[in-house]
């Protein structure tokens, strides 16, 4: 059973996902240091380990661990402080590349992305084979990649076989295929709620098999449908080219606390201008417009209204901020007031929807 209409010809996902990658840079602009154990962390990171590379994993360290600890399971190692720009700037390279191979690219991370390659019409191994190719030979870095027909079991896969490695997950393998698994491996359960499960004695996809979606969604909210497909091998999330911004805002601290109407009625207006410049350049919409004020004495208020319609128009921001200031007390004098204008609707996708009416 794979609850997938047989009619229906089933997209071709992958996620990406590069190989100990700060540490792998490490390695690549400083050769010598191939074939050691090579943990990146420390400095940034209070103290705890941000990568190491395969061969440092072998002694036990990973991603999170306290510094001193990994020193003590791999005191051999070679230890270096991260170099977030460089890495910021092999990402990029990596990802144009990618961009070569198919445009419905998604970032995720530094490091990883989902790609739809359902409208190549190319044979996913042999695109997926020649992608490794290309990456190596341009960057010298490895990578993983799980092959599948959504999101979820394309991510799934490329963890199977890291490093290097290849996964395909088809439709007759679910769900047998995740019946065993550990249950922190579904995207979407935190730690949090594995702890939670795992305390009703579920520790895999087998045993969350047995609920019912009513179950879960008494015990994890909202998300618990989601989950429930999830395990069944159901994610209809498609790849996203663009993340959306959730929000755009402006807030200005004043140098001395201020409960004068007028002065604050015009930063409201210069705010609005700004905030509607800042959405049409980018070419944006916002629904719900919040007000936040923090007074003398740091007490912090925000008031928010949600309009019938998407706007990004100067004087349309002006009369909600102004609505919502009206209604302030303003007993204390002000030290910061703030705009932000969320529910954002890009115009791409508003033209979209014009054209499905
Ligand atoms: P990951 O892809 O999770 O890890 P990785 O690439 O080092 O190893 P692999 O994928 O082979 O298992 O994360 C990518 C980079 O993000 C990683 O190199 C360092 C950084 N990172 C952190 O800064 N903090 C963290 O807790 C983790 C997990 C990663
Ligand atoms: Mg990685």
């Amino acid at each position: 059973m794979t609850n997938i209409d047989e009619n229906k010809e089933l997209p071709i996902i992958l996620h990406v996902d590069l190989d100990a990658f700060y540490a792998s840079v490490e390695e690549r602009d400083n050769p010598s240091l191939k074939g050691k154990p090579l943990i990146v962390g420390g400095r940034s990171h209070k103290g705890v380990v941000t990568t190491a590379n395969y061969e440092a994993r072998k002694y036990g360290v990973h991603s999170a661990m306290p510094m001193f600890m990994a020193r003590q399971k791999c005191p051999r190692g070679i230890y270096v402080p991260g170099r977030m720009e460089r890495y910021q700037e092999v990402s990029r390279q990596v990802f144009r590349i990618l961009h070569r191979f198919s445009d419905v690219l998604e970032k995720v991370s530094i490091d990883e992305a989902y790609l739809d390659i359902t409208h190549l019409g190319a044979k996913p191994h042999r695109l997926v084979k020649n992608l490794k190719e290309k990456v190596y030979t341009e960057t010298g870095l490895t990578l993983s990649v799980g092959i599948s027909y959504n999101k979820f079991l394309a991510k799934l896969a490329s963890d199977w076989h890291k490093p290097a490695g290849v996964k395909e997950i088809t439709p007759d393998m679910v769900p047998g295929i995740l019946v065993p698994l550990p249950i922190k491996k579904v995207h979407g359960l935190g730690p949090k709620s594995c702890a939670l499960l795992n305390n009703l004695g579920l520790s895999t996809i087998g045993d969350l098999l047995e609920l019912s979606e009513e179950f879960l969604v008494d015990l994890l909210g909202k998300s618990g449908r989601e989950i429930y497909q999830r395990i069944r091998g159901i994610d209809h999330r498609p790849v996203n080219t663009r993340r959306e911004r959730k929000s755009l805002g402006i807030e200005r601290t004043f140098s001395k606390g201020t409960r004068n109407r007028e002065v604050l009625e015009d930063y409201l207006k210069n705010f609005s201008q700004e905030l509607s410049r800042d959405l049409q350049d980018k070419k944006l919409h916002a629904r719900t417009i919040t007000l936040k004020i923090k007074d003398e004495n740091f007490k912090v208020q925000s008031r928010g209204k949600t309009l019938f319609q998407h706007t990004n128009k100067a004087e349309e921001i002006y009369e909600v901020a102004n609505g919502l200031f009206q209604e302030l007390p303003l007993d204390k004098p002000l030290r910061l007031m703030g705009l932000t204008a969320s529910n954002l609707l890009s115009e791409d996708l508003q033209q979209l929807s014009f054209f499905d009416l």
